[in-house]
């Protein structure tokens, strides 16, 4: 049994606590410390309950396989709710609630539905302990494989109550499967509840999950508090909560540069985060691969914290070819959640290997061969491995201060359009490029996949207010980082990163992909890190600035000249449409969308009439 443990220095926290305890009737409560031997006590129970299933210690030590059930296997977007006080604040993007009566209905929803469960509960850090950007949360949670995987993704520590002694405050994270047990029955292996809540109260720092045990629905501190609330007290507080990944890149003169990206659910963050160098002489390594917290340094550069501690990542499509870094990574001590099992009790998933296995069973339990027809593991098949697992992992990623960044991407998966790289003309125009970021839908959350969407700044599922003023709040930053550095507004331009558009994901006419993705990323990379320093060239386009077509570094044996000018191109009817659609889309938030937008589109629009082939 695992021990109930520490002296809760703060009452506040202690008698929040106590007042969920009093709702929601568990038959114990346990507080976690993040100690290898605890987390290794809820892995036994887990185990005991059958949510986890044991991986050949030969093959994959210490590692589960979970199977979630098959209603409860992505995020929910149409159950997360946002409850501020007013409809204006959450906007057009955000289902919202009125707070009052939500929390009522919640209160009613949470009453004795931890009956016959352990109440597990999680303080955590996220960020470097002691970090001046870091912030403390404190999760319930009746399912031991979320506090788990919570032990993973944060820093489950005694520490936290530091943090909530020095900041004054913590996330509050209720989080319930919804599946209370009477006296004798017994858990199902995955229990969940069909009425599903994800709701935010950023006004109380709160989120009440209800009914799902997975991901982003469970696991509180990522979406919900690392994103929906963080960029809420973002806004008011001049900094940035972004979904963005951050890689140091060092270049063959030793020179170390940080980059951040934004790209939407399952577009290859965790990939691009966790490249290989094949390049001579430049090394990649990981700082983050989902979340940015960024803020405006002394020297009014940006700069990010990572503040998770674990991956939590999309396993289809992640192999030895693709993401090397990862595959070494899974070898031991990870929870995989939906993947196949082999004969041999071992993790498979699409992918991972060119031809499957023939003998497996797939994510649901049931036999599968290739001849099945369906997929073994679930598209939205995920790995829980800690951040301490990655061999490539930057040691700057636990830097109180951050790191400095000098080049973002934003990139969505465009079969066309998009080219494959484009420099922003300005910080405004970056924004302008985020805003109005697209992507096809993946399986990360429910709904039809292949559809394209608007997604800006990837932030469309987890925006804690009203995008247009987001927008604003990104358009802020130049006068923020200004008034808080005394520097001017020229000075301080120098210093922002630039931003650059991306598209990996153009296809040919068989339906192909053109550029190669994945380890080659690196040369846009590089090149954008380059444009940041002032060492490389570019050519205007009717949409910004790309890399020369003639630039060698950019062509392979895999990407010829002619592929990189298919890549790069600007086809202007299309871009036409495309300014008809961005229009569309701003004109969805009214009033609200910031001018400086209007102003980027009307100039999108002249610079394509001037160049109309
Ligand atoms: C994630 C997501 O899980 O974006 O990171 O869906
Ligand atoms: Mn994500």
């Amino acid at each position: 049994m695992l021990a109930n443990s520490p002296s809760v220095k703060d009452a506040t926290a202690k008698s929040w606590v106590d007042e969920v305890a009093r709702i929601t009737k568990p038959r114990e409560v346990i507080w976690l410390d993040g100690s290898k031997s605890q987390y290794q006590e809820l892995i036994d129970v887990a185990v005991g309950m059958g949510t986890l299933i044991p991986l050949n210690p030969q093959k994959r030590p210490r590692s589960y396989l979970a199977r979630s059930h098959p209603r409860d296997v992505a995020r929910m977007e149409d159950r997360t709710f946002v409850c501020t006080p007013t409809e204006a604040e959450a906007g057009p993007n955000n289902n919202w609630r009125e707070p009052k009566s939500m929390r009522e209905k919640l209160l009613d929803v949470f009453s004795e539905c931890m009956q016959g469960r352990v109440m597990y509960v999680i303080p955590f850090v996220m960020g470097p302990v002691g970090s001046p950007f870091s912030r403390a949360g404190l999760q319930v949670t009746d399912a031991p494989y979320v506090a788990a995987s919570m032990t993973i993704m944060t820093r489950v520590a005694p520490a936290a109550f530091d943090e909530i002694a020095a900041k004054h405050g913590f996330v509050r994270a209720w989080h319930s499967v919804g599946a209370p047990l009477a006296e004798g029955e017994t858990s199902d292996s995955w229990p969940h509840n069909d009425s599903v809540y994800v709701a935010h109260f950023p006004q109380e720092s709160t989120v009440m999950s209800f009914g799902s045990g997975y991901g982003g629905n469970a696991l509180l501190a990522k979406k919900c508090f690392a994103l929906r609330l963080a960029s809420y007290s973002a806004r008011a507080e001049g900094w940035l909560a972004e979904h963005m990944l951050i890689v140091k890149v060092t270049d063959p003169e030793g020179n170390e540069h940080y980059l951040t990206g934004a790209f939407p659910s399952a577009c290859g963050k965790t990939n691009l985060a966790m490249m290989r160098s094949h390049l001579p002489g430049w090394q990649v390594q990981t700082i983050g691969d989902d979340i940015a917290w960024i803020h405006v340094g002394d020297d009014g550069r940006l700069w990010a914290i990572n503040p998770e501690s674990g991956f939590f990542g999309v396993a289809p499509g992640t192999s030895p070819k693709t993401n090397p870094v990862a595959i070494e990574m899974l070898a031991s001590d990870t929870i995989f959640t939906n993947t196949a099992l082999t004969a041999d009790g071992d993790v498979w998933w699409e992918g991972l290997t060119d031809e499957p296995p023939s003998d497996l069973i797939d994510w649901r339990g049931a036999a599968w061969s290739p001849d099945s027809g369906r997929p073994a593991a679930h598209p939205n098949a995920r790995f829980t491995v800690a951040t301490s697992r990655c061999s490539e992992i930057a040691p700057e990623w636990n830097s109180p201060a951050g790191v400095p960044i000098s080049a973002m991407l934003v990139g969505g998966r465009r079969p066309d359009t998009v080219p494959l790289v484009n420099e922003s003309l300005s910080w405004e125009h970056g924004v302008f490029l985020g805003a109005s970021m697209s992507s096809a839908q993946t399986a990360a959350a429910e709904g039809e996949v292949g559809v394209v969407r608007r997604d800006p700044f990837a932030m469309l599922p987890f925006c804690g207010y009203d995008l247009a003023q987001y927008w604003q709040h990104w358009l802020e930053i130049p006068r923020i980082a200004a008034a808080k550095t005394g520097l001017s507004i020229e000075e301080v331009r120098q210093q922002l990163p630039k931003i650059f558009q991306v598209n990996w994901f153009q296809v040919d006419e068989e339906g192909r992909f053109i550029w190669p993705g994945f380890a080659e990323n690196l040369k846009i990379v590089i090149w954008a890190l380059q444009r940041a320093a002032g060492s490389a060239s570019a050519d205007s386009t009717p949409l910004g600035l790309r890399p020369p077509l003639d630039e060698a570094s950019l062509v392979s044996g895999e990407v010829s000249t002619s592929d990189l000018e298919t890549l790069l191109a600007v086809d202007v009817p299309k871009w036409s449409l495309e300014a008809d659609r961005i229009s569309e889309y701003f004109e969805t938030f009214g009033n609200e969308v910031p001018a400086e937008l209007g102003a980027q589109l009307q100039a999108l629009r002249s610079r394509l009439a001037k160049n109309p082939t």
